[in-house]
């Protein structure tokens, strides 16, 4: 009987163990942002699984029962190599294609264009692929029940529960930073029964048993043409608590273990810093010492270290929109709710920290940056190769770091930036252009892909280098490192100016500094001629990221006291720079003439640039043309824009520069109704990370923003977000703000002071000035 009853006691305990922290969801108030996902079946798909990762390794959960998917990547798995051409001193035909452009000659500029700049047809792509996947085979009988899924943006965990057969069986998936594996536990209710079979499945591959417990797979990444690319192992460990580990094939198999924990490493022979070069290294080795080093640490202790790390960085920022208790309803419900045009600001919570939560999980020190997928990807020939598009994408992905308080996590897109302009970036300037510096197009890759190839509305645009530069000023905006202003903001800030000062050219009629040739990104327009165009010469965007350049520029020099030559002709060519014109409609025009448009509600609104990301146009520095912005935007909208996910996003970040709640948060409202989908990936269509990052940036835009040397709190909040409160947001000048707010009104607002510059903040009709001390919190409200 005594037996009986601990046996039951034990039972009871496990069960509580095993669903605890999934079946107690908080009815009381919150006194938290959400921060988790919950679903109540499996994913029926991989747009359906959840993502972990910890930067480089990733992984998809589907969350099966008696098979269970995770798919699985790494951040350098890449097809193809860097065996593409830059056509040589395509330069010397620049003079003619401007001539033809400057006399309206679109056609026969276009041709020569076509001739003489672009390296022919764009090729096979290059791809990100996925590194295969892992399939768990559970011996379980009988329909599953009581299902649970869910992902805790906050511990990083993906959490899977049911019962099956009688036994509760937990499933918790994460993958460390500290020990750099993918981490499997499986655990259940009934002790010395639990068997899998963990099998790795992947084209290209070989597999081989390292020892009784290891299954090591070896392959390579191959392109669609057939190129070889990357070389890569993966090793998959077995630690079993009881029970038996063997290995047979691309199958680990585990027997009547109490518990075990998979543990997944994985390396290639990538060079992240002269990719060109593949690294001489002794993958499989390394994968086996992490597996080990990994192994030697009890399952709790891996999965603390990897909890700790990863709520470093997310615990920064907390966000609430609402101060009721989230519904006791999964997140895909609460989404098709909103999709049937519900409001739920606790969903927006959760999308906003889901956007800071990517970020960190495909993201950090020392890794690739996070790519049109982030690091998620299934297949081998991704979406556009799942690149790093630079005519936006990218950029977009990046938005969100500085604000959100993820500072560090900006760190593999500087590195990338300057590994590009050292390679290719420069080549393209010298031997396409024959002009100082570096440039970037409209996409680049792993291998640093440089060719102008393909349609001329795409390929010929050489503002993406100079874009990615205002990035690195940005985070020094907000953290005050001189160190990184000096050697890094500056040297690349300088790099993307030669550039531009031997690019530009003077527009015979205006005289003034123009760009060209080149398009407005992906868009065109109709010629003289009545046909389609793209390529032409001062279009406001190129005008646009020139003028954010040089003035970045010119501030870096001042903030370090720098005074040569250069920077008197920085000067010279800022004063000489066109700026964007005003349309008779008072539009803001796209191009230097004003063209009739055959897509006017076109995904790109590229020349609003000066507004979002760049904050050249303001309400009290130029007037007409944010009017002018504002009316482009009521146009591209009217006529359909807006409709991919990452359009979506910008245009929440354009409408909250406008400080216009409404627009912003109906637009908030259609990003989640029509451009996510149900683990809340945004959807172009098809999947494409940016959109999460992009309506992560708009939300904290809504919240607070710093232009101008002055913070604005709440500068966009919209009627459903009455009554919340935010804290570790960070605003230019080095600042850590809190704020909370009822009925729509700012009541407490408190600011860090992380360098003590002094602060002046507004908050409704209030502005106040504040002297600060490095460290000091002031309570402002
Ligand atoms: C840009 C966009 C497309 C897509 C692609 C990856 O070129 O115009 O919509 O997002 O990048």
């Amino acid at each position: 009987m005594a037996l009986m009853k601990k046996a039951l006691l034990v039972a009871f305990v496990s069960l509580c163990a095993l669903t605890g922290s999934l079946f107690a969801q908080s009815q009381s108030p919150a006194d938290k942002g959400e921060t988790v996902l919950r679903y109540r079946q499996p994913a029926k798909e991989w747009l359906e699984a959840l993502p972990v990762g910890n930067g480089r390794l990733g992984a998809m959960v589907f969350g099966g029962t008696a098979r269970e998917q995770i798919q699985l990547n790494e951040d350098s798995i890449w097809s193809g190599g860097g065996a593409w051409t830059i056509p040589q001193g395509a330069y010397k035909h620049l003079p003619e294609i401007r001539r033809l452009l400057f006399e309206g000659r679109y056609a026969e500029g276009e041709e020569l264009v076509r001739k003489q700049l672009l390296a022919g047809p764009r090729g096979d792509r290059n791809s990100y692929q996925t590194l295969g996947d892992l399939f768990l085979d559970a011996d379980l009988s009988g329909e599953p029940s009581e299902y649970r899924r869910s992902l805790d943006l906050d511990t990083g965990l993906a959490v899977t529960t049911f019962k099956q057969g009688g036994v509760i069986c937990r499933r918790e998936v994460f993958a460390s930073g500290p020990d750099q594996v993918l981490v499997i536990r499986l655990s259940s209710s009934s002790p010395d029964k639990l068997s899998v079979g963990a099998a790795l499945e992947r084209l290209n591959v070989q597999f081989e048993a390292a020892s009784s417990d290891v299954l090591v797979m070896r392959g390579q990444a191959v392109g669609r043409d057939g190129t070889n690319g990357v070389k890569f192992s993966a090793g998959l460990r077995g630690v079993a608590d009881g029970g038996q580990v063997t290995v047979e094939g691309n199958r680990l198999h585990v027997t009547g273990a109490n518990s075990v924990t998979l543990l997944l490493a994985t390396r290639s022979d990538y060079n992240r810093k002269s990719p060109l070069e593949p690294l001489q290294r002794n993958n499989r080795a390394l994968v086996l010492e992490t597996l080990k080093a990994a192994a030697a640490r009890s399952y709790p202790e891996l999965r603390r270290r990897a909890i700790a790390e990863h709520q470093r960085l997310f615990r920064r920022v907390d966000l609430q929109l609402t101060l009721a208790a989230p519904p006791d309803r999964p997140t895909d419900e609460r989404l098709q709710a909103v999709q049937q045009g519900a409001e739920d600001p606790g969903l927006v919570e959760l999308y906003f920290q889901y956007g800071r939560y990517l970020l960190i999980s495909s993201s950090r020190p020392g890794d690739l940056p996070a790519n049109l997928q982030g690091i998620w990807n299934k297949d081998l020939n991704a979406p556009w190769g799942a690149d790093y598009h630079i005519n936006i994408n990218i950029q977009m992905n990046y938005w969100p770091a500085e604000v959100c308080n993820l500072s560090e996590c900006h760190e593999p897109f500087f590195d990338f930036v300057e590994t590009l302009a050292a390679h290719s970036g420069r080549q393209a300037a010298r031997d396409l252009y024959g002009s100082q510096g570096f440039v970037g197009h409209y996409t680049t890759d792993a291998w640093l892909y440089m060719p102008t190839a393909g349609d001329p509305k795409w390929a010929l645009w050489q503002m993406g280098g100079a874009w990615c530069t205002r990035h690195f000023l940005e985070h020094y905006m907000y953290t005050g490192d001189r160190a990184f202003l000096k050697t890094r903001a500056y040297p690349i800030l300088r790099e993307a100016t030669l550039f531009l000062l031997d690019w530009l050219v003077e527009d015979p009629k205006t005289h003034k500094l123009v760009s060209g040739p080149s398009a407005s990104p992906e868009n065109t327009f109709l010629g003289p001629d009545g046909k389609p165009h793209s390529v032409a010469m001062g279009n406001s965007m190129d005008q646009e990221i020139a003028w954010d350049t040089f003035n970045n520029f010119l501030f870096a020099t001042r903030e370090l006291g720098i005074k040569d030559e250069l920077v008197s002709k920085v000067q010279a060519a800022l004063d000489k720079l066109a700026r964007p014109g005003i349309g008779k409609d008072g539009r803001l025009m796209e191009w230097a003439e004003e063209f009739s448009e055959p897509e006017p509600g076109h995904r790109h609104i590229s020349h609003l640039f000066g507004l979002h990301p760049s904050a050249q146009f303001t309400r009290t520095k130029t007037p007409e043309y944010m009017d002018a912005a504002r009316k482009t935007i009521d146009y591209r909208l009217a006529h359909g824009g807006g409709h991919t996910g990452w359009s979506r996003a910008w245009i929440i970040n354009f409408w909250a520069r406008f400080q216009d709640a409404n627009k912003a948060y109906e637009n908030v409202q259609l990003l989640l109704q029509k451009s996510t989908l149900k683990n809340l990936f945004d959807n172009h269509p098809p999947f494409q990370i940016d959109g999460n990052f992009g309506g992560t940036a708009g939300i904290s835009e809504m919240l607070l923003q710093s232009h101008d040397g002055e913070i604005t709190v709440l500068p966009a909040l919209p009627k459903a977000w009455g009554t919340g409160r935010f804290t570790g947001l960070r605003a230019r000048g080095g600042f850590e703000v809190e704020v909370a707010w009822k009925d729509g009104k700012a009541n407490r607002i408190q600011i860090k002071s992380l360098l003590g510059k002094p602060c002046r903040v507004r908050f409704g009709e209030t502005v106040r000035e504040l002297k600060t001390k490095a460290g000091g919190v002031y309570r402002v409200l």
